[in-house]
């Protein structure tokens, strides 16, 4: 059953409380690779549930609209000190709803409308709030795109810089949500100095992989950072704003009043526990297992015929495209889903297919190594993605059946925070 226990919601609403269990249990059983997602501490789980959700704390610390913030003001301080110290930044913001409000707020800081930012295009592997054409941020803003190389699938600096050069963005993004290889700071720094940019790392993927000295840090190299906390960070769904000092006032006035009301101060409590979590030792072994275990998926992977996209990986994330499998993402992904392993299907880079039935599977490794597997078991998960392919294209819902139950079997020696 769901940790801590939800009985007072079991008897208040039985309804959502069945469908919280469903949800544990599902969790519980599933291989979870979505490269987003992550298993939260039970510490993080309680914060989430406390009672700081009732408070109404527009403002910070020291300067708020509402009364009665003797509580909130040392919990916000707390969160915004443990942030500083886990990422060796001047200032943080930790009020960003998520991760789209915070990158709304750097625009919001550092642009007015119609003036030009560039970013990763999402097909390449960046987000839609890097000024994709569907985004708020491509419609307000004038957004050019950098993509990624034919032959070798990852950025090229040079094209970064021509680009650059020639369209002259106020901001450069750099990051994205389907990178599987090191982003290089120092490269894009040089980049934005020589044409007068304030460079933005979206580091929301590998926050926890930079926490935990997994990855190189943008710090020193990108005056403004922005983060979800719930991918390998392992928090609560939150974000954050990292930046320098200079930057400080434009960003927070940017998030409020600029974009947001009243923070949630149950969730800004939980990322200050997530922090916690984060700035000690046991973080930096976790954060490291998840690069060894998506290196060992990704090898055991290549092993068995699948086609990389940059061959490998760096971090905690594998992109495949399924092409050469005879396959699209979408039933691949659906498949593999009713065998226990959860992923999604994705845009590979020049994919001839639409992003709604695209070519490719993205599988990042956060959730698992927190449930505890490690690299031996990367070999028989890449057996069992295999094995799901070849059945569906064989129509052999039997197999699939059959590797669910393996797959259950398997993570039962596995214990999962928030399920008992
Ligand atoms: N939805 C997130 C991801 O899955 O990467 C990005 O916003």
């Amino acid at each position: 059953m769901h940790q801590p226990a939800i009985t007072d919601l079991a008897a208040a609403d039985p309804e959502i409380a069945g469908l919280v269990e469903q949800e544990a249990k599902r969790q519980y059983e599933k291989i979870r690779l979505i490269a987003s997602e992550n298993y939260v501490s039970t510490a993080v789980l309680e914060a989430t549930g406390t009672v700081l959700t009732n408070k109404y704390s527009e403002g910070y610390a020291g300067k708020r609209y509402y009364e009665g913030q003797q509580v909130i003001d040392p919990v916000e301080n707390l969160a915004i000190e443990r942030a500083k110290a886990v990422f060796g930044v001047e200032h943080a913001n930790v009020q960003p709803y998520s991760g789209s409000p915070a990158n709304l707020a750097v625009y919001l800081a550092f642009l007015q409308p119609g003036e030009t930012v560039m970013g990763m295009a999402l097909p390449a592997g960046g987000h839609l709030t890097h000024g994709w054409n569907v985004s708020a941020t491509g419609k307000w803003f004038r957004s050019v795109a950098y993509g990624v190389r034919k032959d070798t699938g990852q950025v090229d600096l040079d094209e970064v810089r021509d680009l650059a050069l020639a369209e002259r963005p106020k901001v450069i993004w750099c990051g994205g949500t389907a990178i599987p290889r090191t982003i290089d700071y120092p490269g894009f720094a040089a980049i934005a100095q020589e044409v007068g940019a304030v460079l933005a790392a979206d580091i929301a993927h590998i926050a926890g992989l930079i926490a935990g000295g997994a990855h190189p840090s943008p710090v020193g190299h990108a005056p403004v950072i922005t983060t979800t906390t719930h991918k390998t960070l392992r928090g609560p769904r939150g974000a954050m704003i990292l930046s320098d000092a200079e930057h400080a006032k434009a960003l927070d006035r940017a998030v409020f009043p600029g974009l947001q009301g009243g923070p949630h101060n149950h969730t800004t409590a939980a990322i200050a526990v997530a922090l916690g979590e984060a700035s000690k030792p046991e973080f930096s072994t976790y954060a490291h297992a998840i690069v060894a275990n998506a290196k060992a998926l990704a090898e055991a992977l290549v092993e068995r015929g699948f086609d990389l996209v940059t061959g490998g990986t760096d971090n905690h994330l594998i992109l495949i495209d399924l092409t050469n499998k005879g396959i699209a993402g979408k039933p691949a992904a659906k498949a593999l889903d009713r065998a226990g392993i959860e992923l999604n299907y994705n845009s590979v880079p020049f994919d001839p297919r639409k992003p709604f039935d695209p070519s490719g599977l993205r599988l990042g490794t956060g959730a698992i190594t927190t449930r505890g597997l490690g690299t031996d078991q990367m070999v028989k998960v890449a057996e069992w993605i295999d094995q799901v392919v070849q059945a569906e294209n064989n129509g052999d819902e039997a197999a699939i059946e059959r590797i669910a139950g393996e797959i259950r079997d398997l993570l039962g020696n596995y214990p999962m925070p928030g399920w008992r």
